[in-house]
């Protein structure tokens, strides 16, 4: 069996509301979405990839040149279809984690349609629901992100996590701890802080929070360590696990106690599965990580938070968090125990609407294989 043809597709989605990081505000998403196409059967994946390059180097459209001059080609002379051979042959292309993933994650979803399986079934997941939590963005006021924490709260996520940035980070929890004395409360950096700001990040500890996410930049490791022998706050890392070998590494240096898994960032399902299993065996409990994806990423990422060491909340919120109209039908929603069920039908579970692609897309390119 081979690949019949494999589809980029450039998409623009509008937020439903501003997203503030310690990097910058975006009112809209830009990603790729892969098909691919055997025997009448499609599989859908997403590039998490931005428009610029702020989370990290990867943009959509370095990621584009990625699976069309290399990726694809190679895919296509190989004739590969399964995804661990694709994850496993394609190591040779350094870097561009995202590009890979978009791809390896269009195969996973053919494999499961394939066999007539759900995804989180074929990785050996044991939840039928997901944990959902919120990330809150920084806002042009206290009282405006108060409001959305409210509001969030209401609809029954059954944690928040704030954006934080020097400026908008002591006060703003005492502000939030002042009205939410109990909720499940975590502040998400971005890299803004370095190690010189280790007694202003040890004031956050008086606030209980549940974890403090990627305070420093990505390859500071070791500064990471410093900090959490200072700091009585669990630190999580996002940004700097891109491998199964950096989780490993930062978790025998102790430059922190908690995990974020995003697909995207460490390459793929094969990747972050051997992440999720490491993390395991030192005793470090993992959630998922969000890239504001649309309905086809969401699904993906909800097969991958069924397995077992996906312990806290996720960065797993409804369609309507972010999207006016979600791509896929029927769209995600909490259920009353501020959950997500996963879709339980073959490969993702969960029908992509053409029509509201076509309204979204930009480019595409079809590549026959
Ligand atoms: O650091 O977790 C992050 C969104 C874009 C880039 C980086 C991050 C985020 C989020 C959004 O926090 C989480 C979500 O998808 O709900
Ligand atoms: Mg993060």
């Amino acid at each position: 069996m081979k690949l019949d043809k494999i589809e980029l597709v450039l998409m623009k989605l509008p937020y439903v509301h501003y997203f503030e990081t310690s990097f910058g505000r975006e009112v809209d998403r830009t990603f790729i979405l892969v098909k691919a196409t055997t025997q009448g059967l499609t599989g859908y994946g997403e590039v998490v990839a931005s428009q610029n390059p702020f989370y990290s180097y990867e943009t959509s459209s370095t990621a584009w040149l990625m699976l069309k001059d290399y990726l694809i080609p190679f895919v296509k002379e190989q004739g590969i279809v399964e995804p661990k051979d694709f994850a496993e042959k394609t190591r040779r292309f350094k870097g561009h984690p995202m590009a890979k993933a978009g791809l390896e994650l269009a195969l996973w979803d053919l494999l499961g349609k394939r066999e007539g399986r759900p995804l989180s079934d074929i990785y050996g997941g044991i939840r039928t629901n997901i944990d959902a939590g919120v990330s809150v963005g920084i806002q042009d006021s206290a009282s405006q992100l108060l409001d959305r924490i409210q509001c969030f709260l209401d609809q029954g996520y059954q944690r928040i996590k704030i954006k934080i940035k020097p400026g908008w980070d002591d006060s703003i929890c005492k502000t939030i701890r002042k009205n939410f004395p109990h909720i499940l409360l975590q502040a998400d950096a971005n890299g803004a802080y370095n190690l010189k700001d280790s007694n202003d990040l040890k004031r956050l500890d008086e606030f209980k929070l549940l974890m403090l996410e990627q305070p420093f930049p990505a390859y500071d490791l070791w500064d990471h360590s410093r900090l959490q022998n200072i700091i009585n706050t669990d630190i999580c890392l996002d940004e700097s696990i891109t491998s199964e070998v950096t989780a490993r590494t930062a978790l025998e240096m102790k430059s922190c106690r908690v995990v974020n898994i995003k697909v995207g960032r460490v390459g793929g399902v094969v990747e972050a599965r051997r992440i999720h299993d490491t993390c395991l065996k030192h005793g470090i409990p993992v959630w998922c990580g969000g890239m504001l994806e649309s309905g086809i990423g969401r699904a993906h990422n909800l097969h991958l938070a069924s397995l077992e060491n996906f312990v806290l909340p996720n960065d797993l919120s409804a369609s309507d968090r972010y999207y006016a109209e979600d791509i896929v039908c029927p769209s995600f929603r909490l259920d009353g125990h501020g959950t997500i069920a996963v879709p339980q039908g073959p490969g993702i579970g969960i029908d992509p609407v053409e029509e509201r692609i076509a309204r979204a897309t930009v480019f595409s390119e079809t590549f026959t294989c």
